[in-house]
């Protein structure tokens, strides 16, 4: 008889999506949890739900930002982990604190390995200046599209409130959605130029055989735009994008996609 895991990720669902999860950030502390084989389950909530129960759970004061619409309330936000292995239940929120916690804990299989950490930490820096910040028009709306009907509204109205634009507006068929798609494929092409100074044939981030968190961040991205917005995936050729590159990623990183769902 298996026992019910003792580490609980939190996670957002898609009714629609397969598999249901589909948020990026989550996905970061998913593929590291699968990378380095450790039972857990999986929590669905929707936004809302979020706060009442991480501070149930026993994270209160954890919280990593602060709400946009009032900076004198914490913002809870998923990834979340509940690790309940000790005598006390321990939450960590945030995916680079749930990267960091696990490999403290799991040490085989390093995600931040203690070569080359302080590049592993600039990456995530880089990545979102590269590509993230490319990310949010064209698909906030594909995600919102896909989310469980609890989220919407909220999800619609924060969203809405950060980029200062209807989401109707975010990313109108036409002219303005190519430009935008264009600018990502470049985004990502700054990327490949970069990576492609690790050598022909070298597909992780930091160049060895094994990934690294790196490399699930980027993952994570990739399985999220795939993921909400699957058509837009094909008509634009993300496939070929940097000569494959990222499919080949996608590919190389399957065994560590699995969800329970
Ligand atoms: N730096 C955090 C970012 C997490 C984050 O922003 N999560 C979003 C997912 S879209 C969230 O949970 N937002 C809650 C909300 O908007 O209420 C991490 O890497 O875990």
């Amino acid at each position: 008889m298996t026992s019910e895991p003792k580490i609980t990720l939190f996670d957002f669902p898609s009714p629609v999506c397969k598999p249901k999860a589909w948020n990026p950030n989550t996905w970061k502390a998913r593929l590291v949890l699968n990378y380095k084989q450790i039972p857990y389950k999986t929590v669905w909530l929707s936004y809302l739900d979020v706060e009442q129960t991480l501070i149930k759970a026993g994270g209160e004061g954890k919280a990593t930002s602060t709400r946009e619409d009032d900076p004198s309330k914490p913002l809870y936000t998923l990834p979340a982990l509940l690790d309940e292995s000790g005598p006390q239940p321990v939450v960590v929120i945030d995916s680079l604190k749930i990267a960091e916690y696990l490999d403290e804990k799991f040490p085989e299989r390093p995600v931040i390995p203690k070569k080359g950490r302080a590049f592993e930490y600039m990456f995530e820096q880089f990545f979102v200046a590269t590509v993230g910040a490319l990310i949010p028009f064209p698909i906030l709306p594909f995600a919102h599209d896909i989310m469980d009907e609890k989220s919407k509204p909220y999800f619609k109205r924060t969203r809405e409130a950060r980029l200062g634009k209807k989401m109707e507006d975010f990313s109108p068929e036409g002219p303005v959605r190519d430009a935008q798609w264009k600018d990502l494929e470049k985004g990502f092409d700054k990327l490949a130029a970069v990576l492609d100074k690790n050598g022909p044939d070298v597909d992780f981030v930091a160049g060895g055989p094994e990934p690294t968190r790196a490399d699930f961040i980027v993952a994570s991205y990739l399985i999220w735009i795939r993921s909400v917005a699957p058509e837009e995936w094909k008509k634009r050729g993300v496939d070929q994008w940097a000569n494959g590159r990222w499919a080949r990623l996608l590919k190389r990183t399957e065994e560590w996609q699995a969800v329970d769902e």
